[in-house]
């Protein structure tokens, strides 16, 4: 935790003021050394100005505070769970194994396999228990699918949901109308 505070001071002051609400997506990686894929994931529930925190839980090297982590979760008033992590990614899966709270996870690319072996890890959940994977190292898509998620329930964030796409859909046809002048 220690170690993320410089990279939490450096997305200051909106980080904090998102801190300072209660949050309503937790985002956790294994480690330290996801935090450069993850804080994208950040970036945008900051710009959409979702209230989240972030952490390091690691499966295997902290496991009870991976158990104390999600089975305080929807008691601490979270209502997604993102979780990143690279290699024999558990974290995700078994977070979802503990608590009822939807879980996104995303694979990290780790020095090898490219990513394969996370991607594998946590999109091969078995019957039961869904975690939610998107494609490697693409902490935006967590973030954007966890916004949809709140968005479902509370129209503001719907409403800046409609907007992010209709900038996409613009800024794609705006290269379209390039091209054909
Ligand atoms: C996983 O092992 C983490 O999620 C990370 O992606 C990977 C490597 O961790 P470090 O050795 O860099 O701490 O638990």
């Amino acid at each position: 935790q220690e170690r993320l505070k410089p990279i939490l001071k450096a997305m200051e002051p909106e980080i904090e003021r998102n801190l300072s609400l209660r949050p309503l997506v937790g985002i956790i990686m294994g480690s330290d050394s996801d935090l450069p894929v993850m804080k994208v994931g950040a970036k945008i529930l900051k710009d959409f100005g979702i209230p989240f925190e972030l952490s390091i839980v690691s499966a295997h090297r902290t496991p009870m505070r991976m158990v104390e982590y999600a089975q305080s979760a929807a008691k601490r008033g979270l209502k997604t769970v993102i979780a990143g992590a690279g290699g024999a990614a558990h974290l995700p899966g078994m977070v979802a194994a503990m608590t009822s709270l939807p879980v996104i996870g995303v694979p990290v690319k780790g020095s090898s396999l490219d990513g394969v072996d996370s991607l594998h890890s946590i999109v091969q959940m078995p019957r039961g228990v869904p975690v939610a994977t998107v494609a490697i190292n693409n902490s935006t898509n967590a973030a954007l699918l966890a916004i949809r998620m709140l968005g479902a329930f509370i129209p503001d964030i719907l409403e800046k949901m409609d907007a992010y796409m209709k900038k996409m859909e613009n800024e794609v046809l705006g290269k379209v109308e390039r091209l054909d002048s």
